[in-house]
């Protein structure tokens, strides 16, 4: 199961879930605010920084790179259909 860590308040929290569920996948919300200072937190975002990606053992703390990740594991539907919308 994916988890995203972070809080919807933040732009970029939201552009992950986005990403989700535009490719139909299931996902948990690990609520944690920005700057959290846990170990466990820093383990997977050494900067503090929300959102963090979690799939299995793999964590990115990067929202590009999340939604990167999001298009290699589900090619379908393809990105560029949406953005040749806008
Ligand atoms: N480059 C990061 C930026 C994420 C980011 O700046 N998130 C903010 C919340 S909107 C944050 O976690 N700030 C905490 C901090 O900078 O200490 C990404 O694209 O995911």
């Amino acid at each position: 199961m994916i988890k995203i860590y972070g809080v919807p308040l933040s732009p970029f929290v939201r552009k992950a879930i986005w990403a989700l569920e535009y490719k139909g996948l299931e996902f948990d919300n690990e609520p944690t605010l920005p700057g959290d200072t846990s170990p466990a937190f820093r383990a997977i975002s050494p900067l503090g920084k929300i959102p963090v990606l979690a799939h299995d053992d793999f964590t990115v703390p990067d929202t590009s790179v999340i939604c990167r990740y999001i298009d290699r594991i589900s090619p379908e539907p393809p990105r560029h259909v949406l953005i040749s919308r806008y």
